[in-house]
């Protein structure tokens, strides 16, 4: 049975006293110190090197300095009211060779940032890989070369060793649609490779070590929970032509399906999304047994809904995604539709799936321009846009949904990837001169929800 919360003022309560609140990070976006105590070179390093890649000539090399101050946003977090800080390892810290030698250091200094979190009721909830291969391990084909699936096993069971003893929530991979498909198929993000050559392989290879991963997980620390996480749409026709509608079916198949359906034992949905055929080739005798993995949660990262036209002249998959810029439809600082009712249909989706045991919603926000007025920053539009999605959620949940968390993105501005620092997606501002930071209203918003 549908129901309407749209009208019911917000409270933490109407989720669930075990529904889990957060916050979500990842390394390369605030960590900067990207060339210090050890730490080996990522694809992200010598991208930002190469003109015109990251707008404005940005880069991540400083970042929000969370390498420096990760006890004072720490203690932000802790007064925000945030019981749950996601954050991710940077592969080359740990393995500065991509594999081999261990660095102490880096392990050291994620070890002081996970104790950190703990002795302040924090609960860390660790990513492994968020978007930053080892460069050495790229110029050997990085995701296109299937070696990459005992590169990562090794990084993996190191880190299990390494953080094992303090860390409860893992998860294995962020958004493996986006890494692969903005910097193995368009080349718009690192490692900057492009083409159908280059995706295929990527795709089959990231599926594997997902799988992998959570085997190695489960294996080494069986007490704890293991996730992965995936990107998700809503996507719509643009008409209810056939074609259109044929279009929207193969793009939601790119977007929502291709990882997660071979993890849940599904297999590829080539059927639905025949370029997907070409992956026969990489598809070795067992392998898919071996991407089939029993996660004990599914991440769930959701920022807005797509709507699809037939195209005739775009390759593999005959279809394009009209702008939000020309619907004429209210968007944030990245051109993305506003619209968080996309939350409710992608957890309706999500739910059919009997083999998914529990969602968390780990990431999810909006940029926006902000101000600083008198040294506050007022913003109502991501404060809205807030309340609106936990109320799609919420309404998703009543109905019976599997959720059950959600991580807000992002703590502070930071590191937007190509796009560099100007959409801005923290509840933190963060002067980038100054490295000054500021509670913004949506922060105060959220730790007036939490309290
Ligand atoms: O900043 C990214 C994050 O790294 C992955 N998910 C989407 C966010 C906003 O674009």
């Amino acid at each position: 049975m549908e129901s309407n919360t749209q009208n019911t003022p917000l409270s933490k309560q109407l989720f669930g006293e075990d529904f889990i609140w957060g916050v979500s990070t990842a390394a390369v976006q605030i960590e900067g110190a990207f060339d210090v105590d050890g730490k080996g070179e990522s694809i992200w390093d010598v991208f930002a090197t190469k003109k015109g890649k990251i707008l404005h000539g940005h880069h991540h090399y400083t970042a929000t300095d969370f390498y420096n101050r990760y006890q004072t946003d720490i203690d932000l977090i802790k007064q925000l009211n945030i019981p749950n800080f996601r954050f991710s390892i940077a592969w080359s810290r740990i393995l500065p060779d991509g594999t081999g030698k261990v660095n102490q250091a880096g392990i050291n200094y994620y070890r002081k940032v996970i104790q950190y979190c703990l002795d302040n009721g924090i609960e860390p909830w660790i990513t492994l890989y968020h978007w930053d291969i080892p460069h050495v391990l790229e110029a050997k084909g990085g995701w296109t070369n299937r070696d990459v699936v005992d590169w990562f096993s090794e990084y993996v069971a190191v880190c299990a060793d390494a953080f094992g003893d303090l860390v409860k929530h893992w998860m294995v991979m962020n958004e493996p649609a986006v890494f692969t498909g903005a910097g193995y198929f368009l080349g718009i993000h690192a490692p900057g490779r492009k083409g159908i050559r280059n995706f295929l392989p990527a795709i089959h290879h990231a599926v594997l070590c997902m799988a992998e991963g959570g085997r190695i997980l489960r294996k080494m620390l069986p007490k704890v929970e293991i996730g992965t996480t995936f990107s998700c749409s809503y996507v719509e026709p643009y008409s209810n032509k056939p074609k259109d509608v044929a279009a929207a079916l193969r793009v939601d198949t790119l977007l929502n399906r291709m990882y997660i359906e071979p993890i849940l034992g599904l297999g590829y949905p080539a059927d639905d999304l025949p370029v997907l055929k070409g992956m026969e080739k990489h598809i070795l005798p067992g392998d898919m047994e071996k991407v089939k993995f029993d996660f004990d949660f599914i991440g769930i990262q959701n920022y807005t809904r797509e709507i699809v036209k037939h195209s005739f002249f775009t390759p593999y998959i005959h279809a394009s995604l009209v702008k939000a810029e020309r619907r004429n439809v209210p968007i944030t600082a990245m051109k993305w539709e506003v619209y968080p009712e996309s939350i409710y249909h992608i957890l309706k989706k999500y739910d059919q799936y009997p083999q998914i045991k529990k969602i968390y919603l780990t990431e999810s926000g909006a940029a926006f321009k902000d101000e600083v007025v008198e040294n506050r920053v007022n913003d109502p539009k991501r404060t809205e846009y807030l309340q609106q999605f936990l109320q799609q959620v919420l309404k998703a949940k009543n109905e019976g949904s599997k959720v059950n968390g959600y991580f807000i993105w992002t703590l502070t501005d930071n590191f937007e990837w190509a796009e560099g620092y100007n959409p801005r997606f923290g509840i933190i501002y963060v002067n980038f001169e100054t490295q000054e930071r500021i509670v913004k209203a949506s922060g105060l918003w959220y730790a007036n929800l939490l309290r």
